[in-house]
């Protein structure tokens, strides 16, 4: 593991895009209530655009394209009970599928095996970046993961993809210590509690306060047991733009980093704390994702090898959301193509950040103190 190339690594499969959320249960669609059907948020348009755009701008032929593997049962047992794996197995098995604990999560006949893709592609960016076939890389994956606990799915995640490969990493790649660093707008709860009382891994979230799960993801939140301080949350006011996230990454998340010293950096990769996005309401913009992963590539560089694997997470505009992804995957290869169209919008994403944004996350850096060191 001591050389690694430069090259970064990116992988996606058609069949993401078969994992079938249907129309209306977020919100059960009833003429008498006055819902007109319409397709599920968390439908494959954004993460098919997202990979369109990859190979129509050309970045695809500057990534090293990666294969899914299909995780196991052991590998989803190491983050889930058996009676979850077995009801989303029982779900599949359904004409019309089944639900993955909240009501809110639905996948199709045949939506266990697209959700083995899923944490096996990211097991797969995983191994890559670990034996230095690649530096870095991307795994856009549906279904999303991160907030997958241990019983049950919820918030439109059935299997913890990045938990199952953190877990993978520890079981069959000889890692230690792992960093996941959660930007998705919602908590990362699943992720949490998985490693809650594990001070092997160190989970660190920023989002929304209160957006989803409601009152989850408070800086109260620390870790348990032989983990605690091993839990780390940054939950910004509404409202939050660039300034204010790239506060968080330089005063809470990389000196965090820098206190664990993580072997591999996973990052939770949303794209709905952007402007644009429909189910929060931050306010940042294609070039915040790329600056953000900037800096994490600087810590990662000084860390540990520049060793970092994403799983793409939420993100719900389908016009936006192609734009963000591309740029951190320029930005983690090292290749500009094309600029984004809607940085004309860019003057809506606020000033600088606001003092009741600095002070949650001056807040949240009194916590890094409380990582075991
Ligand atoms: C789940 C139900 C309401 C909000 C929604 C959030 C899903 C998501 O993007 N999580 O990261
Ligand atoms: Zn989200």
């Amino acid at each position: 593991m001591s050389t690694s190339s430069s090259r970064t690594g990116y992988l996606y499969h058609e069949i993401y895009g078969w994992h079938d959320t249907g129309s209306g249960p977020m919100f059960p669609s009833n003429g008498f209530g006055g819902i007109q059907p319409m397709p599920h948020p968390e439908n494959a348009e954004t993460k098919r655009r997202m990979h369109e755009l990859i190979v129509v701008s050309g970045l695809i032929n500057h990534l090293h394209r990666l294969e899914p593997s299909q995780a196991t049962e052991a590998d989803i047992l190491r983050c889930h009970t058996a009676e979850h794996l077995a009801a989303i197995k029982a779900g599949s098995l359904q004409p019309k599928g089944g639900d993955a604990g909240d009501g809110v999560s639905p996948f199709g006949n045949g939506g266990y095996e697209i959700a083995l893709l899923a944490a096996g592609g990211v097991m797969s960016v995983v191994d890559a970046v670990l034996s230095g076939e690649v530096r870095n890389g991307y795994a856009l994956v549906r279904p999303p993961g991160h907030h997958a606990v241990p019983s049950m799915g919820m918030g439109f995640c059935m299997f913890n993809n990045i938990g199952i490969a953190a877990r993978h990493a520890q079981a069959n790649r000889g890692v230690g210590r792992i960093a996941i660093v959660d930007w998705d707008v919602h908590h990362g709860n699943g992720t949490q509690a998985i490693f809650y009382d594990d001070p092997s891994v160190l989970t660190i979230s920023v989002h929304q306060d209160n957006c989803f799960p409601p009152s989850s993801g408070l800086l109260t939140e620390t870790g348990e047991g032989a983990g605690k301080g091993t839990a780390l949350n940054v939950p910004l006011p509404p409202g939050s733009g660039n300034p204010a996230y790239e506060y968080a990454m330089r005063n809470v998340v990389v000196p965090a980093l820098e206190r664990f010293k993580p072997e591999i950096i996973l990052v939770s990769s949303g794209f709905d704390a952007s402007l644009m996005d429909p189910l929060a309401r931050q306010m940042v913009t294609s070039a915040g994702y790329r600056l953000l992963t900037s800096i994490l590539m600087e810590a990662a560089d000084r860390l540990c090898n520049g060793r970092i694997a994403m799983s793409h997470e939420g993100g719900y505009n389908p016009m936006y959301v192609p734009f963000c992804g591309l740029a951190v995957m320029e930005q983690l290869s090292g290749h500009h193509t094309l600029d984004d169209p809607f940085a004309a919008f860019d003057y809506m994403a606020g000033g600088p950040m606001l003092a009741h944004q600095q002070a949650v996350v001056d807040a949240a850096a009194a916590n890094i103190a409380g990582i075991p060191a």
